[in-house]
């Protein structure tokens, strides 16, 4: 075994924060040694958090963290940025939202920024959040903004997302993004100190008692090929979860015992049979988020100018489209190794 990949595991912590730059940088070789790590290392907890920009979720990480180091045991936290491909933007926020952790050994904060490929932020914070479990972080907390579909997809590595709704940024519950919402296995309503707290919550009722959200993100994606379990039932039905809700006011840590209880309970949910089948059903979609988002990669890897001139073509008139993707695709069939 390489020996930064044995310092790692020995909780050397620049030895981790080395590694994540390798990570960062997608230095040659860096996905070996992420393989070293597997099964490496007792697994970690992961958490995701989420929500709109401002909801709270750095407040509020910066709080899960310390009722999470008050039991002992390492904690990590990956903030996923997609402001800057440089540590500018949110980051400088989130460092103030979680300062008094950076002099703690025992808790180690990465952030995690785009570099404008397609899935490049989920896969880029699932590797960092391996290192940090490889590093020996019991719980691997994940910070995103729940915009777009690479960046939901950063849940589907988490045992748990806890979704951060905030009332009073003219964001009410409805017009929140339906994705967010259903990647809910606990809804944190943030900034109950506010007005629109409660009207939040009854909103958040509301969809759930219609059984709007209940689990709907898991169905699963594509067109009826799918070899995943079908659908976990319902709340309603008694044998599946219901999100709960939580209110919580992240700059005073009120209501986040019962939030880190809430998502205890989820986790333990997990274990159960119907618990199982939705991690089942979970597993898949990320096998599937995964390599859609390494077939992406190879795409532009490999047919990158092919496609500048079967664009030419197409424009032209001299290929018909489908005649363009299929002469591309045959290409990409005889390539190498999905992995860069
Ligand atoms: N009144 C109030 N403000 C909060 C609460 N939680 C966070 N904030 C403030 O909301 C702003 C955005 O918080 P932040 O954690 O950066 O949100 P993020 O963008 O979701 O990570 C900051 O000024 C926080 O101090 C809360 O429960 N009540
Ligand atoms: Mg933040």
């Amino acid at each position: 075994v390489d020996d930064l990949v044995r310092r790692v595991l020995a909780s050397d912590t620049r030895a981790a924060a080395r590694l994540c730059r390798l990570v960062d940088d997608r230095a040659p070789g860096y996905r070996s040694l992420l393989r070293a790590l597997h099964g490496a290392s007792a697994p970690a907890t992961v958490l995701g958090v989420t929500g709109s920009p401002g909801a709270g979720k750095s407040t509020l990480v910066d709080r899960l963290v310390a009722a999470f180091r008050a039991r002992g045991g390492k904690v990590g936290v990956v903030a996923v940025d997609p402001t800057s491909p440089f540590t500018g933007g949110a980051i400088l926020g989130d460092r103030i939202r979680m300062q008094r952790h950076f002099d703690d050994p025992d808790v180690f904060i990465r952030s995690v920024a785009t570099r404008g490929a397609l899935g490049g932020l989920s896969r880029s914070a699932r590797d960092v959040a391996r290192v940090l479990e490889a590093w020996g972080a019991r719980v691997v907390v994940i910070e995103t903004v729940g915009v777009g579909q690479d960046e939901l997809d950063v849940t589907l590595a988490a045992d748990t997302t806890i979704v951060v709704v905030a009332p009073g940024q003219g964001d009410d519950v409805q017009a929140i993004k339906a994705g967010i919402l259903e990647a809910a296995d606990v809804f944190a309503v943030n900034k109950a100190d506010r007005p629109g707290a409660d009207a939040a919550v009854r909103d958040l009722e509301n969809m759930l008692a219609l059984g709007a959200l209940t689990l709907a993100a898991l169905a699963p994606a594509g067109h009826g090929h799918s070899a995943a379990p079908a659908r976990v039932a319902s709340g309603a039905a008694g044998t599946g979860w219901t999100p709960p809700i939580v209110r919580t006011i992240a700059t005073t840590d009120h209501g986040v015992a019962e939030l880190v209880l809430r998502a205890e309970e989820h986790r333990a949910w997990l274990e159960t049979k119907a618990g199982r089948s939705h991690r089942a059903v979970r597993a898949r979609r990320l096998v599937e988020s995964a390599l859609r988002d390494a077939l992406s990669e190879r795409i532009v890897s490999e047919l990158g100018e092919e496609m500048d001139r079967a664009a030419e073509q197409v424009l032209a008139r001299e290929e018909d489209l489908d005649a363009a993707v299929e002469r591309l695709t045959q290409r990409l069939r005889g390539g190498g190794a999905l992995a860069p």
